[in-house]
């Protein structure tokens, strides 16, 4: 059912390509109607258009809140025009017929990315642009719905198609993409309250997104995808400036993001740095500067760093960026770069380098989702945190101040590896990883092992695990991992405890004269 196009509604925010299109519109014999601003804008081009305070009756009222929020607008948009009831009720009220409804909603998303306060916020929260959109959408049977600046020039290659006409399959593929933006819309909304009122409860949650950008393949080059803004603008990867390298894929996104949270853990007046390999660190460490954290960071696990992301918690220095350049880095992510790093960067044409301005707050209430068949699974991201008053010592012998130290670093890391998480830590830097195994004596296992190969990488005598503590993300089911910890050289443990055999545990760290704290919480992370 071809529809003819004699009328069209414009109210846009983003006046992008407006005026062109319009004029478009108008020599196609459409007549244009129009709300304060944007009719303004159309009318200093030179066109001629309607306002709807005309059409209405009313003028544009408090605030310009209502406008558009009437039944000559909205039974414009919403009569069946073959339905003889419908058209007896527009003839009777004198309401015109909208046949094309051309909006784009108040920035709202862009408001909250900006910072901006919460009545400024509430104020950008657009009313009279979704009633339209969604009026017009489900009356696609008749109207044209174009909610995004990029579908222009898409309607008028339609119209000169059709002989001025729309076509019924062009209206539903734009009343599809006009609801998903309503929804992201709405979500965003949703997601900034949750936020402005401190709620991450799982329930009672909207998900939905704004396309940011189509990427060139998922995990795999046969899987298609795309990255989309969920309106919080959080600091990170969704939210950085990319100062050069190509385009970042669907596996560094993920993995960007990653290290990116994990570093922000750290206080940032100490220098940190953490190296990423398929979404788990493969160094994590702090230093006096910059430099010394990335190469301590490095040193944990030279074999497996190459590839890697890269995320600092302060600005990357130049001395920090030379250093980098050694070896193939995918994406270095800091809140700031100084201008000699970019430089040093610069001749590293494949290296991305981002910059967020800020860190992510990691006690921020967030809701996270994975998908599964059927359905989504919802939680509060893990934003659990445990201070030294938290920590229950259930040995005999207390950790050390240096101990206690390392293993509330050791214990913030693991919160960021896949379970069954085991970290080695030293003088504030990771000496071994375990990550993503199914048993937890493999993981304690592997990342000595690790540990091991790189005292021969770095040809020193004994295991990098001499003397460090470790954090295990759970608690021990059995004694046979701190064993294999205590071989490795390790001399405390933080672990959240509750396992039944508790007291096998604490006895076998008690028989080799380990510390042990039990935290209470755990952060399997799957
Ligand atoms: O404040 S509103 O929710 N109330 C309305 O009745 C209304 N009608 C259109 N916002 C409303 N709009 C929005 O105004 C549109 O979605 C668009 O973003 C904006 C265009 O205003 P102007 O033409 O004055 O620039």
């Amino acid at each position: 059912r071809p529809v003819p196009l004699t009328r069209a509604l414009l109210s846009v925010s983003d006046k992008t390509g407006l005026v062109d299109f319009a004029r478009a519109l108008a020599a196609r014999g459409v007549e244009l109607l129009s709300t304060g601003g944007t009719a303004k804008t159309l009318r200093e081009a030179g066109l001629s258009v309607r306002d709807v305070s005309e059409v209405t009756g009313f003028p544009e009222m408090m605030d310009g809140r209502v406008k558009t929020l009437h039944p000559k607008v909205h039974g414009g948009l919403l009569a069946l025009r073959d339905n003889t009831e419908h058209l007896t009720a527009m003839e009777t009220h004198g309401i015109e017929v909208i046949d094309l409804l051309v909006v784009n909603l108040y920035p709202f998303e862009a408001t909250v990315a900006k910072g901006g306060d919460y009545d400024d916020c509430i104020e950008n929260i657009d009313i009279g642009g979704p009633a339209m959109i969604r009026a017009a959408s489900k009356n696609h049977a008749f109207v044209a719905t174009v909610v995004d600046v990029e579908d222009y020039a898409a309607v008028l290659a339609e119209l000169d198609a059709n002989d001025g006409k729309t076509t019924l399959a062009f209206r539903q593929r734009l009343a599809q993409i006009a609801y998903a933006r309503t929804a992201a819309y709405d979500a965003a909304v949703s997601t900034w309250m949750a936020q402005a009122i401190g709620e991450n409860a799982p329930r009672r949650r909207a998900f939905a997104g704004t396309l940011a950008q189509t990427l060139r393949y998922g995990e795999n080059p046969h899987q298609s995808a795309a990255f989309y803004l969920d309106g919080s603008a959080r600091p990170g990867v969704a939210t950085a400036k990319q100062h050069q390298g190509k385009e970042l894929s669907y596996n560094n996104i993920n993995d960007t993001d990653a290290a990116f949270e994990l570093v922000a853990e750290f206080p940032t007046d100490a220098p940190a740095c953490a190296i990423i390999k398929h979404a788990n660190p493969c160094g994590v460490a702090t230093g006096k500067t910059m430099l010394e954290a990335y190469t301590r960071a490095f040193d944990c696990d030279r074999t497996s760093a190459f590839g890697g992301i890269i995320a600092l918690n302060q600005t990357l220095d130049a001395a920090t960026a030379e250093e980098i350049c050694k070896i193939f880095t995918e994406v270095v992510i800091a809140p700031e770069a100084s201008d000699e790093a970019k430089a040093i960067f610069a001749a590293k044409k494949n290296l991305r380098l981002l910059t967020t301005g800020a860190l992510p707050d990691p006690k921020a209430a967030i809701t996270s989702f994975r998908q599964v068949a059927g359905g989504f699974l919802v939680q509060g991201k893990d934003n659990g945190a445990i201070s030294m008053d938290d920590l229950k010592v259930v040995t005999k012998r207390a950790p050390s101040e240096q101990e206690l130290k390392d293993l509330l670093f050791a214990w913030k890391v693991a919160k960021h590896v896949k379970s069954n998480a085991i970290i080695y830590v030293k003088d504030g830097a990771t000496v071994g990883v375990g990550a993503g195994q199914m048993s937890r004596v493999d993981s304690t296992r592997i990342a000595a092992r690790k540990a091991e190969d790189m005292a021969e990488v770095m040809g020193l005598s004994g295991p990098l695990t001499k003397g460090s503590v470790v954090a295990s993300d759970a608690f021990f089911p059995f004694a046979d991992g701190l064993i294999t910890a205590a071989e490795a050289g390790a001399t405390a443990i933080i672990q959240p405890g509750g396992s039944m055999r508790d007291q096998d545990v604490i006895d076998a760290a008690n028989e080799r004269g380990l510390a042990m704290v039990f935290t209470g919480m755990r952060h399997f992370r799957h």
